[in-house]
Formats: structure tokens, sequence, C-alpha cells
């Protein structure tokens, strides 16, 4: 018999990623999207290609993570195996502007579903994963970050997540249902949303290289994050429900470097060749005729700032043999290479 997966979240960059995964695996995978005014599926449309649609194994249910009529009744319907809740209010900013639907989706959506597996007495068959972050680190700067780190949110995102990192604990503890959490560095790929800084970063240097931009604008240069590749954190988030028992792990590369030297990398990668100047908000990346190609706008500044992540992974090392597979400047190329042939 077939494994069944639900992944709400398809739509998004992990769980496109996580689709493909579990299909090459043999997997049912059952998707929920959202109804949008226009096509939000652009990141599954080649799946949903033949010949998985034809064969069933790829099917797609209208639904959202706030609706806990049709959570519990998609639960129900489906029987899954496997639970993925990558869905979410995912952009750190943007939860300091809608702070209230960031904890409806991020914070109760983990709280549904996990009721629904409750509620329709699925708690030995079904297993189920929460898409955890570092943002629960936030303010708690000391690094490395592992799974003993003490969590400081910094933004509604992050509180939001709190919640739905410890229900899941909750449920697991109370229900024994098979329930964990990934706490998961950034990820990235050429399927990142536009507003997230690596992405923002390429698709503005891409268009400075082809003349179609002038100046691309940024926040906060000085940030440090721990950047992987998104294929290979999907496979984490698989081997975590593939144990014996349920383990909340950090998954991450180890590695961290600033925005600026990010923004350094992607310039060197397209042969742009850049001079920092000034400091704080006039501090500017100008070229050699003085043209400016970086500029800050305090617009990208957040409320409060996450400054420092760098996660330790030796517990999915040794638990899950998992390691990251693409280093960050393969991770660059991939983006940089498609996006200068979008
Ligand atoms: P993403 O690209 O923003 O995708 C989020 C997905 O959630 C999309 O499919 C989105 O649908 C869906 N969604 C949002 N609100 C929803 C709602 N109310 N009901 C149903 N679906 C909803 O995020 P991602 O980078 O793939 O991340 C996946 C998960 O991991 C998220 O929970 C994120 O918070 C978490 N995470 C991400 C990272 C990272 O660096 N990428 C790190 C740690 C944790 P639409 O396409 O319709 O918007
Ligand atoms: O920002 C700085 C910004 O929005 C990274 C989400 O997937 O990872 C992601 O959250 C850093 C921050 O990602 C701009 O201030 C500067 O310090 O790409 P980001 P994030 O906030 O780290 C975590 C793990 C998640 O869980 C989240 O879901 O870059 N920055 N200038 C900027 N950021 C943006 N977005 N735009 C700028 O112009």
């Amino acid at each position: 018999m077939k494994k069944k997966a639900l992944i709400f979240g398809i739509t998004g960059q992990d769980g496109s990623y996580l689709a493909e995964f579990l299909l090459k695996k043999k997997y049912i995978v059952h998707g929920v999207k959202r109804r949008s005014s226009s096509i939000n599926t652009g990141r599954i449309d080649h799946i949903y290609q033949e010949p998985y649609t034809k064969k069933r194994t790829f099917i797609l249910h209208y639904g959202d993570i706030t609706d806990s009529l049709l959570v519990t009744r998609l639960v129900n319907e489906i029987k899954p195996d496997e639970i993925y809740n990558l869905a979410a209010q995912s952009h750190v900013q943007v939860s300091f502007e809608s702070p209230e639907y960031t904890a409806n989706a991020d914070a109760l959506g983990a709280l549904r579903i996990l009721e629904a597996i409750r509620f329709t007495k699925l708690e030995n068959k079904t297993k189920y994963y929460q898409a955890g972050t570092s943002e629960l680190f936030g303010r708690n700067e000391k690094t490395p970050q592992n799974e003993k780190a003490n969590f400081y949110p910094a933004s509604p995102y992050g509180v939001a997540k709190l919640y739905a990192h410890w229900i899941t604990i909750n449920y697991k503890e109370a229900y024994n249902i098979f329930a964990c959490n990934g706490v998961l560095f950034n990820h990235e790929s050429p399927r990142r949303g536009e507003t997230f800084v690596t992405q923002k970063i390429v698709q503005g240097l891409c268009k400075i290289k082809k003349r179609k931009q002038n100046t691309l604008y940024l926040g906060n240069l000085y940030a440090k994050r721990d950047w992987g590749h998104a294929r290979d954190y999907v496979e984490a988030m698989w081997l975590m429900l593939q144990q014996k028992k349920p383990i909340d792990l950090v998954i991450s590369t180890g590695k961290q470097i600033t925005v600026k030297n990010f923004v350094n990398k992607v310039a060197r990668k397209l042969n742009i060749k850049i001079f920092w100047r000034g400091k704080g908000l006039n501090e500017k990346a100008i070229d050699k005729k003085g043209k400016v190609i970086i500029a800050c706008d305090k617009t990208y500044y957040r409320p409060l700032e996450v400054n420092n992540l760098l996660g330790d992974s030796r517990k999915a090392k040794k638990i899950l043999n998992w390691k990251p597979k693409v280093n960050l400047d393969d991770l660059i190329s991939e983006m940089v290479n498609l996006e200068m042939n979008r």
C-alpha cells in the first residue's frame, strides 16, 4: 500500500520541493492550496502534469489553514500517514503589519491540524511535522543555536511559531501523537518568494545586469543568517517522520554571512564590480562610474531585528544521518543562473 501524505502549504517554496521528493518516494501526495484571484500554483504546475495527476498520485484540494471544518474534513477523508504543516504567513516583516492573521494561521493553524488528528482518532496512524523556525531564537544571540538554546522570538511571526512549537509538543505528550518540530534555519532556492532578501538581491542584481533596473533598495545589511538550500531541508523533514520516536531537531548549515556579504557574492557571480561607501541609512554600493547599485531604504527595516542566526545541527546529523549537500556558493549560482535565463 502506498503511503499517503497531506501537505498544507503545497504552493510554497518548501511545499513544492517536498511534493517532488515524496512523489519520487512513491507516496500519494495530497496538497492544500488556497483559492486566489490569480493562479498561485506556479511552483507545482510542472508536477501537476502527467503522469502523477493521471495516476491520481498528486491531488490538490482547496482550503485554508484558518478553516477548522475544512482541516478536519480533509484529515478525516484522506486519513494520511503523514501530515506536513508548512502553511504559514511566513514573512517576518509582514507579521508586524498583520499580527493577528499571522497568529491565526501560524499558531492556531498547527492546533487545528493536531486537533483534527485527535478528533478523527488517527493518533496511532498519522505522523505530524511542524515547520518550526530559527526565528524562535530571535534575540537570543548566543550562537551557535542548537536544540538546547533558549527561545526569545522577536516578531509576531516568531511568537506565533512558538505557540505552534509548544502545542506540537503538548499533543505529542498528552495524546501520544507522533508529532515533531523541525527548527529550520533560513533556506532558499530559485523558488524562494521575491520579497525574501536572497531572492530580492538575486532578482534585483540580475535586472541591473540586464539594464532593466537602476538601483536595488534594501534594509539592514548587517543581519547574519545561516542560509541553506530548500531541497536539502525538505529531506530532513521527511527523515524526521521516519524515526522510531518523534524528536525535535535543528536543521542548518552551521555557516553564516551578513546580508551585505550575500550582496557581494551575487555581484561577484554576475561580474558587477561594486564599492561600498557611507554608513547606516546612507550606506551605498556604487559601480566604477559612481552609479548607485545598492541603497538603503528605511521601509525595509523592521521594528525589531534578529541579528545573529547560526545553527548547530550536529544532533540531526547523528540521528537522521542528514547533512546539507548544497553550499552557499552553489545555491547562489543556481539562483542567479535561473534568474538570468528567466
Ligand atoms: P512560503 O513559500 O511562504 O509558503 C507558505 C505556504 O503556506 C504557501 O503555500 C502559502 O499559500 C501557504 N499559506 C499561507 N497562509 C495560508 C493559509 N491561511 N491557509 C493555507 N495555506 C496558507 O514559505 P516556505 O519558505 O515554503 O516555508 C514553509 C514553512 O516553513 C512555513 O511555515 C515557514 O514559516 C517555515 N519556515 C521557513 C523557513 C525558510 O527559510 N524558508 C525557515 C523556517 C521555517 P499561498 O501560495 O497561497 O500564499
Ligand atoms: O530577511 C534583512 C532582514 O526576509 C533576512 C523566513 O523564511 O527565514 C525567513 O525570515 C534578513 C533580515 O528572512 C531586506 O532584516 C535587509 O535580517 O529574507 P528575510 P527572515 O526574516 O530571516 C526564517 C528562518 C523564517 O522562518 C521565515 O519564514 O535580511 N533584510 N534588507 C531584508 N529582508 C527583506 N525581506 N527585504 C529587504 O529588503
